[in-house]
């Protein structure tokens, strides 16, 4: 059913993002980190790999590799910055979206500005302070006037929302529940929205997380994306195509912990042996690498659906919650491998094993990703 081997176009966008991100990323990820600098310069340049719109029509500046090819490009730079990976992630998401939904003249004016990096970053803002695992709740609101839609509300947990050219924004511009939603493109900088507080995170500390306040916020009636009314299943189509990011966010850092666990079973010695001698360790090593493994060939299941234009919401959320909980046991068995060396910053499995947590709870906590999977099959 499943094609397992990569194309030329496939295998030469993962080379791109490996290449990068083994020479630019990895060396500079554990400063970037202790920082918490924005990778402003890096996102750039992967602009310039044609990494912001790897799933972009080459017409509007992407590179029209498909979705296997996004979903590689993720786990390469994820192995190397997950900070970076979260907001390349976001900002293809978003491109994505207003491909998919824009008019063209949305299309013409906002998809080129991201995928050639002249905005640093975009923005996906529909989780609130008291709403995330269910935005059909709410509260921010959109009130039409003439020409204008006029936002109120506030938004939390903003992937790159001080950083963002561009963002979706969700509000209610009807009736209760998911039918009175509608999505908004409003552009960083608009007179009424302002960014609030940064969020200090357990990990991810180069990506920047915000609150964002919009106070009579007026944006032009063009500004609407999609249809009235039709922003809860955008929102929804777009977290699909994210939770196969998220996924592939997941195996990346894994693989990254597998490789450093290995480097460091083979070095370090015990007892008179290199500590890969024990099968204490070498169990740990091939759960790893099987789970690993696993995780792989589920992102790339639903990835390849969503290039063949079938539906894969079942898969997308098969693969975010088995990979992105498979991360954290591997994060783990690395830290326990690396003993206290896996504790401290100087080795970078303390770092991926703070980044690795959020994986089950962004885009999509693993309990959703659960009721996604149990609904669809229940449905038959
Ligand atoms: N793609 C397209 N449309 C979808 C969809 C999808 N994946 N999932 C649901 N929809 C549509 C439904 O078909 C329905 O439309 P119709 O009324 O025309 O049939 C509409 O959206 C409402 O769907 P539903 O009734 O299933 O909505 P619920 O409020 O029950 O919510 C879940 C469903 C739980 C799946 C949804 O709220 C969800 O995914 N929550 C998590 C959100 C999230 O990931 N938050 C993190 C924020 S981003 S960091």
């Amino acid at each position: 059913m499943y094609d397992f081997e990569l194309t030329d176009v496939q295998i030469a966008v993962r080379e791109v993002a490996r290449q990068f991100a083994q020479r630019r990323l990895a060396p500079a990820a554990r400063q970037a980190d202790r920082e918490g600098k924005f990778p402003a310069v890096f996102l750039k340049e992967m602009a310039g790999l044609g990494l912001m719109g790897v799933n972009v029509p080459e017409a509007l500046g992407g590179a029209e590799a498909g979705a296997v090819a996004y979903a590689l490009a993720m786990m390469e730079i994820s192995g190397a910055c997950a900070s970076t990976s979260v907001a390349m992630g976001v900002t293809n998401m978003v491109a994505e979206t207003i491909c998919r939904f824009g008019s063209d003249e949305q299309k013409k004016r906002y998809v080129p500005e991201l995928t050639s990096g002249r905005f640093e970053a975009a923005s996906f803002a529909l989780s609130e302070p008291q709403c995330g695992s269910d935005p059909a709740a709410m509260r921010t609101n959109a009130r039409r006037d003439c020409k204008y839609w006029i936002l109120n509300g506030e938004k939390q947990w903003i992937t790159s929302g001080d950083h963002a050219g561009v963002m979706v924004v969700w509000a209610r511009s009807g009736k209760a529940g998911a039918d009175g939603i509608s999505a908004f493109l409003v552009e960083g900088g608009t007179r009424g929205l302002s960014i609030g507080k940064h969020e200090e995170k357990m990990g991810l500390h180069a990506s920047t997380t915000v609150s964002l306040a919009f106070s009579d916020c007026r944006i032009p009636a063009s500004a609407l994306l999609g249809k009235e009314g039709e922003g809860f299943r955008i929102a929804m189509a777009a977290l699909d195509g994210g939770r196969i990011g998220i996924a592939s966010q997941s195996v990346g850092i894994g693989r990254a912990a597998l490789a450093a666990s290995v480097r460091y079973a083979n070095e370090r010695q015990a007892f008179g042996h290199p500590i890969a001698d024990f099968q204490a360790i070498k169990f740990q090593i091939a759960d790893m690498a099987t789970e690993l493994d696993a995780a792989e060939l589920l992102a790339l299941r639903a990835a390849s659906l969503k290039e063949a234009g079938r539906r894969f919401t079942r898969e997308g959320s098969m693969a975010k919650v088995f990979a992105s909980e498979a991360v954290n046991r591997v994060v783990s068995k690395a830290a326990q491998i690396h003993g206290g060396y896996g504790y401290i910053d100087e080795f970078p499995v303390e770092r991926y094993f703070r980044d690795a947590r959020v994986t089950t709870i962004y885009e999509g906590t693993s309990e959703i990703q659960r009721i996604v999977i149990a609904r669809s099959i229940l449905a038959g």
